[in-house]
């Protein structure tokens, strides 16, 4: 189907100059479509969702509809710009959240958030401070919102348990005769099983208090404005769900404390950098702070292992599985993103005490 054919199904009023790929995403397809309109040039982003993935698409847009006017509204009462720190969905003309174009094809649009970006690599310090702000923000601002409300989109996205026996599964299966090419990869994830159960077991005993997370904190999940540096949105919502402020924590120190792009061939350039670490957590804490218990605060570092960890295992496991799930554009990029992570949870554990020291700090 034409782009033309799926966007005029949304209410955008003008005429459509171009729609070209756009952003580095993983899991959706992405574009940046281009209109003519009385006000001048307007941008939107339009998504293909990813429905093989996303089965349930009412309920997904459903989600991202509640949050972003919730969101909407809560930045209306503060004063703030609802166009620019929320995502804002455009409706079709039947007042829908999505376009379904055939069976398994939804599209979705979104306004066009100008002068901001996301990065897939820190570029200056206060990048990733202000993303830590900008997703402890995020966080305090849904601490109001009724997680009973959200459907949950992919059950178990991050429960690292389910993940190792993922894993030893595409071991045992070994389709596409790659194990043997990953032994020191398979040892290292195999020798991690005593850590895997850490914030699950906490969430599940109620020690760990259920919030709504992000799920998917990677520093490219939050737009950058490019004149002031400072984080405009909260962006890729399509993990909302029920869990540990742990994963949200963690996710973003798995992505962002390294100096090297994800998936990096050159393993030996990855480093864990503290110094990072400690902006992420003094930006998490100055916002977030009050409103965290005394056992997440403890788990914040394991939360960074074991997200790193578990989303090391998931490459590795598409890596196994014949790369089916993470998006790739060349041979062995899984396993590449699997090395990554791997070097990063090594440090992050020779590092540990010192993580511990600087969450005491603030
Ligand atoms: P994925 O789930 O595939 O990661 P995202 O929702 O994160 O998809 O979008 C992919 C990229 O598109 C983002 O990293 C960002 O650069 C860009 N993007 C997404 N939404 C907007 C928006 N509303 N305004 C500007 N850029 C956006
Ligand atoms: C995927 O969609 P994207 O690129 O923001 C993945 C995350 C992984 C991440 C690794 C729904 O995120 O869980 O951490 O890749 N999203 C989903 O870069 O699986
Ligand atoms: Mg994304």
């Amino acid at each position: 189907m034409q782009f033309h054919d799926i966007l005029k199904n949304f209410k955008i009023d003008g005429e459509l100059i171009s729609c070209e790929p756009y952003g580095s995403g993983h899991i959706n397809r992405t574009y940046c479509a281009v209109f003519n309109t009385a006000k001048g040039k307007r941008r939107y982003i339009l998504q293909k969702i990813n429905s093989k993935l996303f089965t349930n698409v009412e309920g997904l847009m459903n989600n991202i509809k509640l949050v972003t006017e919730f969101n909407r509204a809560e930045i209306e009462k503060r004063g703030g710009d609802p166009l620019r720190e929320t995502l804002n969905l455009v409706y079709t003309h039947d007042g829908k959240a999505y376009y379904k174009a055939n069976e398994d094809d939804y599209y979705r649009v979104y306004v066009f958030i100008e002068d901001a970006l996301g990065y897939d690599v820190v570029e200056k310090p206060e990048h990733f401070y202000e993303s830590a702000v900008a997703f402890g923000k995020f966080a305090q601002l849904l601490d109001r919102f009724d997680n009973t409300k959200l459907f949950e989109v992919l059950p178990n996205f991050h429960n690292t348990v389910m993940r190792f026996e993922n894993l030893k599964r595409a071991i045992e299966a070994d389709k596409v005769n790659r194990a043997y090419e990953v032994k020191a990869e398979i040892e290292f994830a195999l020798s991690q099983e005593k850590y895997v159960g850490t914030i699950v077991n906490l969430l599940n005993s109620g020690k760990m208090p259920w919030r709504v997370t992000h799920n998917d904190t990677k520093l490219n999940n939050v737009l950058i404005d490019t004149k002031t540096d400072k984080a405009v949105c909260v962006i890729d919502l399509d993990t909302m769900m029920p869990g540990s402020i742990c994963y949200d924590f963690g996710d973003s120190i798995r992505f962002g404390c390294n100096p090297c792009l994800e998936d990096t061939p050159e393993t030996e350039k990855v480093i864990f950098s503290m110094p990072l670490y400690e902006e992420y957590v003094k930006g998490y804490l100055s916002v977030f702070g009050k409103a965290i218990t005394d056992i997440e605060r403890k788990n914040l570092p394991m939360g960074a292992i074991l997200m790193t960890y578990e989303c090391g295992i998931r490459f590795l496991t598409d890596y196994l599985e014949g790369d089916v799930y993470f998006r790739t554009s060349r041979e062995r990029q899984n396993l590449d993103r699997t090395r990554t992570q791997f070097k990063l949870v090594k440090d992050m554990h020779e590092g540990y005490d010192k993580m511990c020291n600087i969450i005491d700090k603030y």
